[in-house]
């Protein structure tokens, strides 16, 4: 069974909502970074920057949110047959992960590049619930959970000019798996 390494309120919860997605079985394992123990030797053979999140998968670690993702999705998303449906899941994810994430968060450039991130994601979800179409993909995971992040870390950030990211962002919290995952509970 998967192992799952992560905090509490952590990025951690990103690779447990695909999880639960996918329904694959896995085992969460609590890295109680408060503690420090993601600092010492038996979690830094796991992650050696001892960061959260980490899987083993059998005996395959594997670190870093957005990788993470990609192996899940080439792993059991019988869906996305082809090199080329693959990549450009990887490439949300990767866009997820930075260029989306660092344009919303970056004190310099969100004056800048919020409307021209979110006017985008707003026109492609005036004619698609998905980012690649009309069902979730591990997309719309990385995506997702930095849309729904602004919510919480940034206070009275305001989605109201893009109705279709707000529609989109209740879309998926909606889902099952994302309430038992990236809920504050
Ligand atoms: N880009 C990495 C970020 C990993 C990261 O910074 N994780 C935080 C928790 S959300 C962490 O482990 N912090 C503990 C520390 O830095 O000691 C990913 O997405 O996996």
């Amino acid at each position: 069974m998967i192992k799952l390494y992560g905090g509490v309120f952590s990025r951690a919860a990103i690779v447990k909502w695909y999880l639960e997605e996918l329904k694959i079985p896995y085992e969460f394992v609590l890295v109680d970074l408060q503690s420090g123990i993601n600092l010492q030797s038996d979690y830094l053979a796991i992650h050696p920057f001892g960061k959260v999140p980490a899987i083993a998968d059998g005996d395959f670690i594997l670190w870093e949110s957005g990788a993470i993702l990609i192996y899940l999705a080439q792993k059991y998303d019988r869906m996305l047959d082809t090199v080329e449906k693959q990549a450009i899941v990887n490439q949300w994810i990767l866009f997820g992960n930075s260029t989306l994430g660092d344009g919303l968060f970056s004190p310099q450039n969100s004056t800048k590049e919020t409307p021209r991130l979110l006017g985008k994601l707003d026109s492609i979800f005036a004619s698609q619930s998905y980012l690649t179409g009309d069902r979730l993909t591990a997309a719309d995971i990385a995506v997702g959970a930095v849309l729904n992040y602004v919510i919480m870390m940034i206070k009275d950030f305001d989605y109201s000019p893009y109705p279709n990211v707000s529609a989109y962002i209740q879309r998926l919290r909606d889902r099952p798996a994302f309430q038992s995952s990236m809920t504050l509970k």
